[in-house]
């Protein structure tokens, strides 16, 4: 899934927030990257034009069940 926005830096202002929005839901499943690329600089030069971001799984451990007789 691609999303694109933009970012505004106040002149001399060095970072900026961006809000990423995750599509919960209730299953188990390993944690996931995302990665955050900042392209057309406009009256601005880019140091480091991509970070990486890790969304945790947050719903529990996953449980194996183990039938005896
Ligand atoms: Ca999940």
């Amino acid at each position: 899934m691609t999303a694109g926005g933009s970012v505004t830096f106040a002149p001399g202002q060095l970072d900026a927030t961006i809000v990423v929005m995750v599509n919960g839901d209730t299953t188990i499943e390993p944690d996931e990257d995302f990665f955050v690329t900042l392209t057309a600089p406009i009256n601005a030069r880019l140091g480091n034009e991509s970070a990486r971001g890790l969304i945790l799984n947050d719903d529990g451990l996953r449980r194996t069940r183990v039938a005896g007789h």
